[in-house]
């Protein structure tokens, strides 16, 4: 089973810690989680990140963080895989965090909204610099959650139209989450469904992820000497490619349902079963293909399941809990 590559467009302002967080994200899954793994496809692109992320470590001072992003969009293409095997491709890009303040006549502005309005999965990133106290209006303009809201609005909600059964999954980082883990976690929860209402919409459709990761809780005193231990950077990815599944395995199901119904159909009526023959065995083979689909789905998303379950998710506004 190799299912085709989940498209995910990161949003976030500038220096809201999307390349750092894609470095740490990358470093956790190469050596992966329950035995899901993340390898790049391209080698070398591999040891770019590898690199970039020793260098985040080993270096003290503010030089061991990226530069900030020029006006290039870069891409990166995963492989997520259970014990070494692919079963389902990611892409990511990164691109410099003003794109999303400027004029869409911009090249690289351009690509972004066309890269946007083909993704199915949305990652937001949102600093917890900006989260330390209660939101204000002023907060809007530092996250720039309002100008996410409108790409969201724009390139998903008018193409893509999610709907209670065809989910679109978004998982709403919080980053630098070192910087405001002193607040109820609660409050936090609350002030992000504040800024992204139309998210937690009844009826609407979002499977919406809160999640809040860091690369070190000791970066809140001491961001540029703070020893690096990231924390949660695995979980947007196992979000990702869970909702995946969970979306293919409908899908299978209900393909299932349908065979089996025109099956039942024929079994029943003795001369039809005569003379369509070779389709009813063709069509039960489908089916036990199908089951056996389904139940490698289902062990997956089990395992995946158990990583989700300290995180909180909301479809349709209604907080939900992981399962199968
Ligand atoms: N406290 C803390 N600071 C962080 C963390 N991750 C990143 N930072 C800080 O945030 C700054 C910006 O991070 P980047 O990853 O460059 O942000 P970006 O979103 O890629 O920015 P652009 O490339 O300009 O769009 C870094 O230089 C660090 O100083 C973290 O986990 N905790
Ligand atoms: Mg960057």
């Amino acid at each position: 089973m190799q299912l085709k590559d989940i498209k995910t467009t990161i949003l976030g302002t500038t220096g809201a810690g999307k390349t750092s967080y894609l470095l740490g994200m990358y470093a956790v899954m190469q050596t992966g989680v329950q035995g899901f793994t993340l390898s790049a496809k391209d080698m070398d692109m591999g040891l770019d990140l590898i690199e970039r992320w020793e260098q985040l470590i080993a270096l003290k001072g503010e030089d061991r963080w990226p530069s900030p992003n020029a006006a290039m969009i870069e891409h990166y293409a995963f492989d997520f895989s259970y014990g070494f095997r692919p079963i389902q491709g990611l892409e990511l890009i990164d691109y410099r965090g003003l794109a999303l303040s400027d004029r869409t006549n911009n090249q690289d502005v351009q690509e972004l909204t066309g890269y946007l309005a083909e993704s199915k999965c949305l990652f937001l990133c949102v600093s917890g610099e900006h989260l330390t106290d209660k939101i204000t209006p002023n907060t809007v303009r530092e996250i720039k959650s309002d100008r996410m809201n409108q790409f969201i609005q724009q390139y998903i909600s008018n193409e893509q139209k999610p709907t209670k059964e065809n989910p679109f999954p978004v998982a709403i980082i919080i980053t630098k989450y070192d910087l405001c883990h002193h607040r109820d976690k609660q409050e936090v929860i609350e002030d992000i469904k504040k800024l992204f209402q139309a998210l937690f919409t009844p009826d609407s459709g979002w499977l919406v992820m809160i999640c809040p990761v860091s690369l070190g809780k000791e970066l809140c005193n001491d961001p540029d000497n703070g020893n690096i231990i990231p924390v949660n950077t695995h979980l947007p990815i196992v979000f990702a490619v869970y909702s995946q599944l969970r979306t293919y395995g409908i899908n299978q199901k209900n393909e299932r349902d349908t065979i089996s119904k025109n099956l039942d159909k024929v079994n029943n009526q003795n001369l039809m079963k005569w003379l369509k023959g070779k389709e009813v065995k063709d069509n039960s083979l489908k089916i036990r293909e199908i089951d056996q689909e389904i139940s490698t789905i289902e062990e997956n998303m089990q395992l995946l399941a158990n990583e989700l379950q300290q995180v909180s998710l909301f479809l349709s506004g209604s907080e939900v809990t992981v399962g199968v």
